[in-house]
C-alpha cells in the first residue's frame, strides 16, 4: 500500500478486528499515534474510498460489514497476512495491463512482493500477444514482482509456482476441484477460470525480476464474455452460484504465493512440481501441442520433474519433451 494510505489501512484493520462493535476515537488515535481530528480525517477518506463506517458521538466508529465492501488497495491491505507479497500494493480502477505497470515499477526498483491490481484492464495480455478479457467490477487482475535471483533458464519454475498457488486458492472458493492444463491454465470442469502470464527482465545469466501476472474470473457471469469465449471460460460465480469477496480471494492468493515461494527458495523445484501434479489431470489423455514451429500429437505421459517439460508419446513411439506451446486435450488414450 502506498505509505500515504497506511493510516486508512490500519483503521480498517482495527475496525474489522473489532467485528461489529464500536471503537472509540480515542482508542483509534492511541493505536495510530495521531490526534482524534486526524482520525476523523482518515475516517472521512476511508468513507470516500467506499467503506461504510458508522459514527456515534458517545461510542466511536464501527465498520458496517453488512454493506458491500469496496474492492481497492485499502481493503486488500487490511486483510493481508503475508510478510512481503502485497505489502506494497498499487491499485488502479483501470490500467492497460497490470503486467505492463508491474514491469515499469520493477525497472524502477520496486521491492520484491510489490503487487499491482486493477479493477479493469483495457489491454489485458495473454501469452503470445493474445488478449485477456478484463471487464470491471467482477474479477481479479494482479501482477506481482518477484526477485528470485535465479538464472533465466529456471524462470519457468515460477510459472508452476504461480499455477499451484492459483489452483490452491481457487480450490478454497470453488465447489469443484480445479485442474491445471499444462503449463498454467486453471480449469473448472474443463473451462478456463484463470490464466497466468509470466514475464521477466533479465540479462543472459541473471534474472533481474519476474512479473507473475494472474487473471481470475471471480464474479463474472459467462454471458458477459464475448460469444467466442463463452464455451471455454467459466468463473467462480458460475460454479458456486454466489459472489466471492475479491479482496479476501486476493489475500488468500498472496498468502499461497508467498508460502510456495518460500518452499521453492528453501527446498527447490521438486516440491512445487509434486503439488502441481496434484492438480494435473491430463496423464493418459490424447493431446495436441502447438508451438510456434511444430504440432505434436500423442498421449500425455506426464511432466519432467526437473523442469516441468511436458512428455508426449507420439504414434511413432517417440517421447517428445515440450517446453512451450498450447495444449489441446482430446480424449482418453490414442
Ligand atoms: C493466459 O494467456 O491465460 C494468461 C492470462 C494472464 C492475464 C493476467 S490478468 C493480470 C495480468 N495482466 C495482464 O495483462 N495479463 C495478466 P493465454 O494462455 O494466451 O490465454 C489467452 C486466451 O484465453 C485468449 O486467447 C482467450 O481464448 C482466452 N481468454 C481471454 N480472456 C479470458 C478470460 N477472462 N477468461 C477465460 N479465458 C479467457
Amino acid at each position: 500500500m502506498q505509505a500515504k494510505e497506511a493510516a486508512e489501512v490500519e483503521i480498517i484493520r482495527l475496525l474489522k478486528a473489532g467485528k461489529d462493535s464500536y471503537i472509540s476515537g480515542q482508542a483509534l488515535s492511541a493505536a495510530l499515534g495521531v490526534s482524534r481530528t486526524a482520525v476523523w480525517k482518515h475516517i472521512e477518506k476511508a468513507r470516500e474510498m467506499g467503506f461504510s463506517i458508522e459514527a456515534l458521538p458517545s461510542k466511536g466508529y464501527r465498520l458496517n460489514t453488512s454493506a458491500d465492501a469496496p474492492f481497492n488497495g485499502i481493503e486488500v491491505s487490511s486483510g493481508l497476512e503475508t510478510g512481503f507479497i502485497g505489502r506494497n500494493i498499487c491499485f488502479y480502477p483501470s490500467l492497460d495491463s497490470t503486467n505492463m505497470k508491474a514491469f515499469e515499477l520493477g525497472r524502477q526498483g520496486a521491492p520484491e512482493g510489490t503487487a499491482v491490481i486493477a479493477d479493469s484492464q483495457t489491454g489485458g495480455k495473454g501469452r503470445l500477444g493474445r488478449r485477456w478479457e478484463s471487464p470491471a467490477g467482477a474479477n481479479l487482475y494482479t501482477s506481482i514482482i518477484l526477485r528470485p535471483g535465479i538464472p533465466p533458464r529456471h524462470a519457468h519454475n515460477l510459472t508452476f509456482l504461480s499455477a499451484v498457488a492459483v489452483a490452491e486458492t481457487v480450490e478454497r472458493f470453488s465447489p469443484v476441484r480445479p485442474t491445471v492444463k499444462w503449463p498454467n491454465d486453471i480449469l473448472l470442469d474443463g473451462k478456463k477460470v484463470a490464466g497466468i502470464l509470466m514475464e521477466m527482465d533479465s540479462e543472459p545469466d541473471r534474472v533481474h525480476f519476474v512479473v507473475a501476472g494472474i487473471g481470475v474470473n471471480i464474479n463474472i457471469k459467462v454471458t458477459a464474455f464475448p460469444d467466442r469465449l463463452r464455451p471455454m471460460a467459466t468463473s467462480l460465480y458460475e460454479k458456486s452460484g454466489k459472489e466471492t469477496n475479491r479482496a479476501v480471494f486476493t489475500c488468500v492468493l498472496y498468502s499461497s504465493l508467498e508460502k510456495w515461494y518460500k518452499v521453492y527458495r528453501e527446498k527447490g523445484f521438486l516440491p512445487l512440481m509434486e503439488a502441481w501434479k496434484g492438480f494435473f489431470a491430463s496423464v493418459g489423455k490424447t493431446v495436441t501441442v502447438r508451438s510456434f514451429d511444430s504440432v505434436i500429437e500423442g498421449v500425455c505421459l506426464g511432466v519432467d520433474d526437473d523442469d516441468g517439460a511436458l512428455l508426449v508419446k507420439t504414434r511413432a513411439g517417440a517421447i517428445e519433451r515440450v517446453v512451450s506451446g498450447d495444449v489441446e486435450i482430446k480424449r482418453d488414450g490414442l
